[in-house]
């Protein structure tokens, strides 16, 4: 199977630098990074009660399916032993799938393009560094267009 570009969404907030620099260090192994955007300090959105986040955007080359490439993240998630004790809380990485190509995927465990991305500022703002151009494939706007809509 060819190559497909997808864009990934990264937030920590419990020793966000080495649990950033460790997730980095095992997505390399499931593809191929092609850009990395800087990490900017963000307010926890949804419960405000914890501590800052650090969140960032990734390019990335790879060969998994949705399913396949889903299961991955969430096995990198429990090699960091990820622990979100409630909804929105406190996590040591979590990783989410923005984009997958241009595909429009809606199962019971995955919605592709992510379902709050032109939400969020912690996601848009490292996105449109890398990825300022690139178009949502169902809202159809780009991303430095939903940023500064946001
Ligand atoms: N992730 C959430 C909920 N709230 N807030 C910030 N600032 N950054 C996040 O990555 C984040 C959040 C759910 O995944
Ligand atoms: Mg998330
Ligand atoms: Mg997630």
């Amino acid at each position: 199977m060819k190559n497909k570009t997808v864009y990934l969404a990264i937030g920590s907030n419990i020793e966000p630098k080495k649990n950033i620099a460790l997730a980095l260090k095992e997505l390399s192994k499931i593809g191929k990074i092609a850009a990395i955007s800087s990490f900017i300090k963000t307010r926890p959105e949804g419960f405000l009660n914890q501590a800052d986040f650090l969140n960032g955007a990734v390019k990335f080359y790879t060969k998994l399916t949705p399913d396949a490439l889903l299961k991955e993240l969430k096995n990198i998630e429990q090699i960091l032993k990820r622990n979100t004790p409630f909804r929105n809380g406190p996590r040591t990485i979590d990783i989410d799938i923005v984009f997958y190509g241009n595909l429009i995927l809606k199962t019971p465990l995955l919605t592709i393009p992510h379902p709050r991305a032109e939400k969020r500022f912690f996601v848009l703002k490292p996105l449109a560094e890398i990825a300022p151009n690139k178009i949502h494939p169902v809202l159809r706007k780009q991303i430095r267009t939903l940023l500064k809509k946001l």
